[in-house]
């Protein structure tokens, strides 16, 4: 989707097969680290503030299943969703904008960090509530199959959702409708502080979803190729089946669950060993032994976005506090956004 360097596609039957860029990949990535540890900084500023969740190591699922929709599918995801807003197309300001609850965020400055929102980029939000997103979804993809249309419903979600009432809900609507969507598990091994371990008497997801006839698959998720061909498979597979499909993509958070959180409930060598297999770090170093990216180009890269991550605090910070007059706006259906 939308992109600071371009894309390539090429047409394939049945269904249409992306060819995309390593660094056009790489350079998603990096957006989206770069542009969350400014908000980081940010939050310590107290220029942002309520919640923030961030999505620092896992940046390879947002990338790697993003980049293979169409720009008419819709996407529907939950708190750690500022990675999947940027690379749905949602530009870095409105983003930035909208933490810093200024009138030009995307969200008006209504929503902050956990409720990012684009019609225009078929972004239908970011939620506070676990699980949320996925009967939305399934919602989505009922409204697509009506319109017999192609566009198909992706729904992010994190291993927590997958101990609410409705994963298994959506999960069995979506199966017995035949609905186009494509239910996304981000399983990063933590529910706030509960181990996942500790969460499910079943912890093959996979399984899950066969319980309800939805096919599925598991993937490296701190892997971009990986995730890239995996999750190509399965979009390919909603859209030409129009049936669901579950895809787990194993990740991991390298910061905490939000802001405030000792991370009590983690050994730190756990946090170690898997900041080896940061995706940045593992993709940067594999494009430059194969020799598709020399040190200059990837100095040049992290200028280039950290020049958009400095204007889009630029454009934050310069943006609108909404005046007193017009808070109570939004609070009845016909008071459109203008
Ligand atoms: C319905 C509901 N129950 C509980 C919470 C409190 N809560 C906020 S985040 C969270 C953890 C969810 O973990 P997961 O779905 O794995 O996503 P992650 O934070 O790991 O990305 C919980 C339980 C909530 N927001 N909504
Ligand atoms: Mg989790």
């Amino acid at each position: 989707m939308a992109t600071p360097d371009k894309a390539t596609t090429k047409s394939k039957t049945p269904v249409k097969t992306k060819q995309i860029d390593n660094i056009h990949l790489l350079t998603q990535m990096i957006r989206i680290r770069q542009m969350e540890d400014k908000t980081y900084e940010m939050y310590t500023k107290q220029k942002i503030r309520g919640f923030l969740h961030l999505y620092d190591g896992e940046e390879a699922v947002a990338v790697g299943v993003i980049e293979n929709l169409d720009k008419n599918d819709g996407i529907i995801s939950n708190y750690r969703e500022h990675g999947h807003a940027l690379i749905a197309g949602v530009s870095m300001n409105s983003i930035m904008a909208e933490m810093y609850g200024k009138a030009e965020g995307c969200s008006g400055g209504r929503g902050g960090s956990m409720h990012l929102y684009d019609k225009e980029h078929n972004f239908f939000g970011g939620s506070a509530i676990v699980a949320n997103g996925l009967p939305m979804a399934v919602g989505l993809g009922m409204a697509y199959k009506r319109q017999g249309n192609d566009r198909i419903a992706c729904c992010i979600f994190g291993d927590g959702a997958v101990d609410e009432g409705e994963f298994h809900e959506s999960m069995n609507l979506a199966s017995l409708w035949e609905l186009p969507v494509l239910f996304l598990c981000e399983n990063n091994f933590y529910s706030m502080g509960m181990p996942f371990k500790y969460a499910e008497a079943e912890t093959d997801l996979v399984k899950k979803a066969d319980s309800y006839r939805v096919k599925g698959s598991r993937v490296d998720g701190m892997d971009i190729m990986a995730v890239l061909s995996e999750s190509e498979k399965a979009i390919n597979y909603v859209r030409k089946e129009k049936k669901p499909y579950f895809l787990e993509c194993q990740t991991y958070r390298f910061r905490a669950h939000s802001m405030f959180d000792p991370e009590r409930y983690r050994p730190k060598e756990e946090v170690k060993e898997w900041k080896q297999k940061d995706p940045i770090k593992t993709f940067t170093d594999r494009l430059q032994k194969d020799g598709e990216l020399t040190d200059s180009r990837l100095k040049e890269i992290y200028k280039q976005v950290n020049e958009e991550v400095e204007a889009s605090v630029k454009f934050a910070e310069e943006g609108t506090d909404e005046p007193l007059e017009t808070l109570t706006r939004f609070l009845y259906s016909d008071d459109s956004i203008s």
